[in-house]
């Protein structure tokens, strides 16, 4: 199959820079997600420095779940793929390395995700992003709205939650949403590159445990109820309210690039 995710290891710093390449807007379908479990899954064994995750595209991080995964969906194929952003969530969230994300585009719902998963976030100007399911009628996980108040305060959490907002970089700067602002790609990642600078002198075994303590009761909580959790995905999306939303917003999309 295509390459979907590119990754290259800085030879100075020992960070890996992780490229999503589906384009045109990095859609998270069972590929994309299994070759970033399999990414991850490396850095770890390879006890990589720090991962930066990326995009190639210039205008968009990326898009979400890729909306085809959930439209008139097949059973056993839509719990698969669910189980394989399950594994993304609990990799990413929990990887015993350092992670930030240079977000250089839009970054919607499941784009917003992954990079809420990372320890450190820097947005270029003038895109969006936020956890914007209510507007599509779809529910946010709980595992979702975890790692959002794992950025921001609970009261902001909720208003952005219950209302799907979006924000602009600036606006996601206000309230914590992300960590920096960046002129462009280039800036981006330079910006997240001097991330884990801050961790030359930390002992790194105290620094990993510390996330882990961190992060723990949410990593656990979905492990606890990860086959729940992909029931009520499949519930959900098997509702025909829900179908007719999705048939609306992919209407919408198609109209929208003509
Ligand atoms: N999935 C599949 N295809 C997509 C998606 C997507 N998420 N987003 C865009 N595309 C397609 C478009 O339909 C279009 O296809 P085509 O060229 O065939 O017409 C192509 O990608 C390019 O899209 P645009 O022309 O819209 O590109 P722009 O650069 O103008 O805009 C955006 C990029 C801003 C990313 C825009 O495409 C957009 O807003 N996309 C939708 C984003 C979104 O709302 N995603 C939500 C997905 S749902 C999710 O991630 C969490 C679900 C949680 C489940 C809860 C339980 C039920």
């Amino acid at each position: 199959g295509a390459k979907l995710v590119d990754v290259k290891v800085n030879d100075q710093n020992g960070v890996a820079t992780v490229t999503m390449q589906r384009m045109p807007v990095n859609s998270l379908n069972y590929d994309l997600l299994s070759q970033l479990v399999d990414a991850i899954d490396d850095l770890e064994n390879n006890k990589t420095r720090g991962m930066i995750l990326t995009s190639a595209s210039n205008t968009v991080f990326s898009a979400g779940l890729d909306i085809m995964e959930m439209y008139k969906p097949q059973e056993e194929k839509c719990k698969k793929f669910w189980t394989t952003l399950q594994d993304t969530w609990l990799k990413l969230y929990g990887s015993s390395f350092p992670t930030a994300a240079a977000i250089n585009g839009h970054s919607p719902a499941g784009g917003c995700l992954l990079s809420m998963c990372c320890e450190y976030r820097v947005m270029v100007n003038n895109f969006t992003i936020g956890l914007n399911e209510t507007q599509l009628g779809i529910v946010a996980p709980k595992w979702f709205i975890a790692s959002m108040q794992n950025t921001m305060s609970k009261r902001d959490a909720e208003i952005a939650l219950t209302s799907g907002r979006l924000f602009t970089t600036e606006e996601a700067l206000k309230v914590g949403l992300v960590d920096e602002i960046a002129s462009d790609k280039e800036d981006a990642l330079a910006k997240a590159e001097k991330f884990f600078a801050r961790f030359a002198k930390v002992n790194p075994l105290a620094r990993q445990l510390t996330k882990a303590s961190l992060r723990g009761e949410d990593l656990q909580d979905l492990l606890d109820n990860k086959e729940t959790d992909v029931d009520l995905f499949w519930f959900s999306v098997s509702q025909p309210m829900v179908q007719k939303s999705l048939d609306k917003y992919i209407e919408a999309l198609k109209k929208k690039s003509g």
